[in-house]
């Protein structure tokens, strides 16, 4: 097989011929679709007469192929495992194809697939070359016309982009719709989905006063769990109004619930896709958290209309352009819906953990990578979230009522174009009047900046000086690199007075919070006028998306703890004094020293339960200590062993000495109001569970009895699943095993709620999780095509059961890898996401990375498709 060839950003071109109008008609049948495409066509004027037309398309079966009506000869056009070429074309025409495709066959739910029956398509980055021969890339965008033809009885429900325009019967009892979508769209935007499937249906009205029918498909059995997506939908329209002035443009808005799905939802004009995992919900089967992931990707997906589909991407390197602003939008609607400081404290957390590790790793690349193997693997945390920060930082340098005039003029200026990341700043500069040149290196530079921060207090003169030293380590590919424009908010803590002291730099009042620049290498700023001895509020609310070292000293950070006006710094001094004793716990677990308790983080704690909290969320937040991968990141070579260990001593010692504060937070929050996915009612559960999580880690009688009542009461599922994994995740198997066995048979029926079962199994620190990762794959409700399954069980088994997944004897990376060469074959994009945790194999003990590469040279020997060949050439590289 040849090797797989990279695209490059510097080689972008226009398109030779760009599509005006496109005109489909499905005939769905499982084995043999017939796909008949009439596009028009016409020469690209920035690109020479005489040019051959070269149409993507893989796996499909031409059956015919006309010029305005006339049929080709054999010679006048070729064929490829790619593409298609026809050697000459005139300037303006219409090219007729005719397809056969077997979307049964379809097992990498990219194109056009089936899904219990159901047809669905799923074609960003490039799955629409797998329906039709076509310019496959979002610069070509084209107004589209879509027949659906299927069998009445199996497929009473055929849908596609905009509006329906005309239906009726057809012979052999099958029957037809056809669809307009006046907007032009790239063909990653198209879909098309047949089924037996059922609507929910609601109203919006727009800001200008149209009417928009909002309607939810699903399987029938689902029609009761619609409620939660179709609130959040209608107010991530209204937040869009309000916040951005940007109204919806057709009078349809589908969304659709399709069960195998390889992402969590997918923007199609006028017709969203989603994972049903990322649009079901009801009390008793979703927890708070997949309730609030709903919303969020309900609002998400909508916010895409604009920002993604008016204005798109020019090339597969822009994909930050969409993806980034449109996280950090509903990063922004979330906020406002519910607790705004337990938002950012839960992107951070989860960024710090996971982007940093990618950003560390083989696989890290720039914000606007320049060069990819497989798109497919690009839907990174570093293209998303850290795009995302990027944008927020933008925001914050030029102030939130600049950053949406810029907003306005991006999408005035660019609306119905295919744009680049330049489009986007420009505006903002543009608005701002700010030179953001330095800042366009966050598009191009890979890796985690870290900023070095030393501060002294100087009484006689009454000044702070506060150095910062910035440096990004080399990526795969990047030695060089260049200082970055660092936005710093900050604050100057007095330890006399608990407050922020005000801030004047050379001569300039900033009042008392403020964001300094960074943009040297190394920069030094002197606070004039410090009334008295402070500790320095560093990287207020995340204000980069930066590693910061300070030598705080314990005392410090108790102090910041309890006094720190921002509330997301408050957290993070909590975490970062925690992490200060599991480093000596893990030393001593590794140097088989007793484990002794720092009293001063009991203090701390102790302070923190005394004084509580009016966010009941945010309070949750601070108990909870760092996570095991977190602080796994943190350590330079890492010992899941010793993390755990620690990390278990920690809360074991905290469950002991605060035990009747536990209890009382416990007591305070328990209720019994019926379920709603409330800030309010979350903040309670939250506190309430965290107090259960500690009153359970002794594992003494009257932890084992809350833990048990509150499974049994059966009252939602926040409450039941964390009941279940509190006795799952203990050493006592009589407990845990009537209630799994209990809970797997009442809900045998319903995948979504299987996938939970699953993940709480295989993510128990007990020595028989790999055996029960092998146990359940031959389960009834687990399937290899199915890609939650896959995450649920397998993925969640890898990532988050790091003292299992990292056995000594490398069966669990065995079992990884012989799972990734499985799904190579039915599912590639599937299966490279998978061996993330393999690529890791740096940051281990030599043993493990000699069974980690081992596992992926086994994998490199065998036929790879290109998304698992890029990841494993770059993890071995
Ligand atoms: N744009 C889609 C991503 C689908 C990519 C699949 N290869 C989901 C989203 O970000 O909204
Ligand atoms: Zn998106």
């Amino acid at each position: 097989m040849s090797e797989p060839k990279p695209t490059f950003l510097h080689d972008y071109r226009p398109p030779a011929y760009r599509v005006t109008h496109t005109e489909l008609s499905f005939d769905l049948e499982p084995g043999a679709t017939r796909v008949k495409a009439s596009l028009h066509l016409e020469r690209h004027p920035q690109r020479e007469a005489g040019s051959p037309l070269m149409l993507d398309g893989e796996q499909l079966e031409l059956k015919s192929i006309a010029i305005d009506g006339q049929p080709l000869d054999d010679d006048e056009y070729s064929l490829s495992e790619t593409g298609l070429t026809v050697h000459r074309v005139p300037e303006r025409f219409r090219l007729d194809t005719e397809v056969e495709i077997a979307p049964e066959e379809n097992t990498a739910l990219e194109g056009l697939y089936l899904s219990n029956g159901m047809y669905c398509t799923q074609c960003e980055a490039e799955g629409f070359r797998r329906i039709t021969f076509y310019p496959d890339r979002p610069d070509v965008m084209a107004t589209f016309s879509t027949t659906v033809i299927g069998d009445q009885a199996r497929l009473p429900v055929l849908l596609s982009n905009g509006n329906p325009v005309e239906r009726g019967e057809l012979p052999n009892g099958k029957h037809f719709v056809t669809w307009e979508d006046p907007h032009p769209k790239p063909c990653y935007l198209f879909a098309l989905v047949g089924g037996d499937l059922k609507k929910v249906e609601d109203r919006f009205t727009t800001m200008s006063g149209r009417e928009v029918a909002l309607q939810i498909w699903v399987e029938e059995e689902n029609l009761g769990k619609t409620g939660h997506a179709m609130a959040s939908l209608k107010r991530a329209m209204k937040w869009d109004e309000e916040t951005y002035g940007r109204e919806y443009d057709l009078d349809l808005f589908m969304i659709v619930a399709v069960n195998d799905f390889n992402m969590g939802a997918m923007e199609n004009k006028g017709l969203n896709i989603f994972n049903s995992a990322a649009v079901l919900t009801h009390p008793k089967t979703a927890t708070d958290v997949a309730f609030q992931r709903v919303e969020s990707i309900v609002a998400h997906e909508y916010f895409h209309n604009w920002s993604g589909n008016r204005v798109t991407c020019r090339d597969w390197f822009q994909l930050s352009l969409k993806e980034g602003f449109t996280v950090f939008r509903d990063q922004c609607f979330s906020a406002d819906a519910n607790s705004a400081p337990v938002k950012r404290i839960e992107d951070a957390s989860f960024f710090r953990t996971a982007q940093f590790a990618e950003d560390a790793g083989p696989t890290a690349h720039p914000v606007r990578p320049d060069h990819y193997i497989e798109i497919g693997n690009f839907y990174t945390l570093t293209i998303y979230e850290k795009g995302a920060e990027v944008v927020r930082m933008l925001c914050n340098l030029v102030g939130w009522e600049t950053f949406r005039r810029g907003s306005d003029l991006y999408f005035e200026r660019f609306d119905g174009q295919a744009v680049t990341i330049e489009d986007f700043v420009s505006c903002m500069a543009e608005v701002s009047g700010l030179d953001l040149s330095q800042f366009m290196r966050w598009y191009s530079q890979a890796g985690t900046p870290e900023i070095d921060a030393y501060g002294e207090y100087d009484y006689a003169n009454a000044e702070y000086h506060l150095t910062l030293r910035q440096r990004t380590p080399v990526t795969p590919g990047q030695a060089d690199k260049q200082p970055l424009h660092i936005p710093v908010r900050m604050g100057l803590v007095g330890t006399k007075s608990g407050r922020d002291l005000s801030l004047n730099l050379e001569g300039e009042d900033l009042g008392t919070a403020a964001v300094i620049h960074l943009r040297e290498a190394e920069q030094s700023f002197v606070f004039t006028d410090v009334s008295e001895a402070p500790v320095p509020s560093l990287l207020r609310g995340f204000s980069a998306p930066v590693q910061l070292r300070f030598p705080y000293s314990r005392e410090d950070l108790a102090f910041l703890l309890a006094n720190d006006s921002d509330g997301f710094n408050r957290w993070d001094a909590g975490q970062r004094l925690a992490m200060l004793a599991l480093d000596d716990l893990i030393a001593a677990h590794r140097n088989g020293v007793e484990k002794v308790m720092d009293p001063r983080i009991v203090e701390a704690f102790r302070a923190l339960l005394e004084r509580g909290s009016d966010d009941k969320a945010v309070l949750a937040e601070m108990l909870t200590l760092p996570s095991e991968a977190y602080i796994a990141e943190q350590q330079p070579l890492v010992d899941v062993d010793a993390i755990h260990a620690a990390r278990t001593f920690v809360k074991q010692s905290l469950a002991v000495t605060l035990r009747d504060e536990f209890m009382a937070l416990f007591e305070a929050n328990r209720s019994d109001e019926p379920y709603a996915p409330e800030p309010e009612q979350i903040g309670a559960r939250s506190l309430k569970n965290v107090a259960l999580s500690y009153l359970m880690a002794i594992e003494d009688e009257q932890g084992i009895e809350l833990t048990q009542a509150q499974f049994d009461a059966d009252h939602n599922m926040t409450d039941v699943r964390h009941a279940l994994t509190l006795l799952t995740h203990s050493s006592r198997d009589e407990l845990a095993d009537p209630a799994l066995r209990a809970f797997g048979e009442k809900w045998a029926h319903d995948p979504l709620v299987m996938d939970q079962w699953f993940s709480l199994q295989v993510t128990r620190p007990q020595a028989d999780a790999l055996d029960r990762v092998k146990f359940l794959m031959a389960h009834p409700a687990f399937s290899m095509k199915n890609p939650n399954n896959i995450r649920a069980l397998i993925g969640a088994f890898a990532n988050q059961n790091r003292v299992n997944f990292h056995r000594a004897d490398g069966e669990s990376y065995r079992l990884l890898a012989d799972v990734v060469i499985e799904l190579n074959r039915l599912n590639p994009e599937v299966a490279a996401r998978l061996i993330t945790p393999l690529t890791r194999w740096q940051r281990f003990d030599e043993a493990r990375q000699g069974l980690m590469k081992g596992e992926l040279e086994r994998i490199r020997a065998e036929r790879l498709s290109p998304n698992v060949y890029e990841v494993v050439e770059k993890a071995l590289a």
